[in-house]
């Protein structure tokens, strides 16, 4: 595969760009080689620099639910376009987004729209600790949620991916506040409320933790944290930034039937677009200025264009059929990749929810991943390296790091599931 225009543009970035990415986990750090210079996608397929085409199963790291570049999203975008980028005024646009959101997220009353998933996470605490005159936090190991300071503490996505410890740079006093537990276990949580049973504002976790892999919840962990929290009047906070929409439509508090007080939402929302988003009950929401006393703003918060993308995106998404074929894509894609490792007595671990899903590379038959800590003792990253330079050998474009999840789009074929499935075969024996 001819990557010159790649290599070149990468040696270029680097004198101009920490690391050449604007993003780290962008960089191949964990897998090697050189990332790929993106030149355009459509549909389910990108074309990098050098003319390589990719089956793409990144999908923008989640917002992409209709693949790139969607004709009925692009022509919207066009149309705002021609009539402006951003006023720093409410229009009704933002009316529109919000009114769409509430009516398919359970338990979003009202909605602050942000330009990123770490804002809206970064908000959504804050508003925990002024609602509730707290300041303890609680957060899980491997979990992210973005790279604001008081959540940078046993990160996943990218400082897992780079092994980072917690980032330089944050204060101590900063993050006193944050306090850890292992993923799924529910009785470390109790610990941490009988420990501070009057301090905690809040408890954020992803409801499918998809930023160490892909790692299912245990039965009842989602429903005992929610009880935990009401028990010692915390606020139980989802963070559906990657699930919101691609779990199920109203997202994972749709699919086991939970009841946060704040959801943090991003990606899917915005169509490819920059975007966050917080919501939840009207009694919490109205706590957040102008409303309220806590303070929270954004220059381009809202703007027109996020909003057009996030609106046809979605509307597509709510057409009849349109998830429920993305969904049964997702496990026909899961279900072949595993059976193609297992028929080379591959240990792997594949889980998949909805449009989401996950593949480890498992060091032992018997390894079971539940949580950050088995993550890192159990997954074979080196194993994990070559199956996704294989992969992208061949023109699939899987998460360039073992601790990311996948996705799918209603624009990915049959064919091209086939033909993913058909490459995963036979380069089984060689990883
Ligand atoms: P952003 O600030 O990157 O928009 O969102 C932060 C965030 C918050 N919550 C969850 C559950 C997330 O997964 C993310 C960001 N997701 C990563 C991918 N795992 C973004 C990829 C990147 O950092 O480049």
């Amino acid at each position: 595969m001819k990557t010159e225009q790649s290599e070149r543009l990468f040696e270029r970035a680097k004198t101009l760009i920490p690391g050449g990415v604007n993003s780290p986990v962008r960089a191949f750090g964990s897998v090697g080689g050189t990332p790929r210079f993106i030149a355009r996608g459509e549909g389910a397929y990108m074309w990098d620099e050098d003319g390589n085409r990719y089956i793409d199963y990144i999908l923008s790291w989640g917002p992409l639910v209709l693949g790139h570049a969607h004709p009925d999203v692009v022509e919207a975008l066009k149309q705002t376009l021609e009539r402006g980028t951003s006023y720093g005024t409410p229009t009704a646009l933002e009316n529109e987004l919000a009114a769409l959101v509430i009516e398919t997220m359970p338990n979003i009353e009202m909605i602050r729209f942000v330009n990123s998933g770490t804002e809206a996470t970064m908000s959504a605490l804050r508003l925990a600790r002024a609602y509730t005159k707290r300041n303890k936090i609680i957060k899980f190991a491997g979990c992210y949620h973005g790279h604001a300071d008081l959540l940078l503490v046993q990160a996943g996505s990218g400082v897992a991916t780079l092994g980072l410890p917690d980032s330089p740079g944050v204060p101590p006093a900063t993050t006193a506040d944050t306090l850890i537990a292992p993923y799924n276990n529910l009785e470390a949580v109790k610990n941490l409320f009988e420990q501070y049973p009057e301090d905690i504002a809040g408890v954020i976790v992803e409801p499918i933790a998809a930023n160490m892999g892909f790692v299912l919840p245990e039965d009842g962990y989602l429903v005992g944290l929610q009880e935990l929290c009401h028990q010692y009047g915390a606020l139980f906070i989802l963070d559906e930034v990657m699930t919101g929409f691609r779990v199920a439509i109203g997202g994972a508090q749709e699919r086991w039937n939970l009841q946060p007080d704040i959801t943090c939402l991003g990606k899917v929302i915005g169509g490819g677009l920059p975007v966050g988003a917080y919501g939840g009950k009207c009694e919490i929401m109205e706590y957040v200025a102008p409303a309220g006393p806590m303070y929270q703003a954004g220059t381009l918060s809202g703007n027109p264009l996020a909003m057009i993308a996030g609106l046809s995106t979605i509307r597509i998404l709510k057409q009849e059929g349109v998830f429920e074929e993305i969904a049964q894509k997702t496990a026909q894609l899961a279900e072949g990749l595993r059976a193609c490792a297992k028929e080379k007595g591959i240990p792997v671990q594949v889980t998949y929810e909805g449009s989401m899903f996950g593949m480890y590379f498992l060091k032992s038959q018997d390894a079971n991943i539940k949580d950050y800590a088995t993550a890192k003792q159990y997954a074979d990253t080196e194993r994990y390296s070559r199956y996704f330079h294989a992969m992208l050998e061949r023109g699939v474009y899987f998460a360039p790091s073992q601790f990311e999840a996948g996705f799918m789009s209603s624009a990915h074929s049959e064919a091209d599931i086939n033909y993913t499935l058909e490459q995963a075969q036979g380069i089984m024996r060689i990883i």
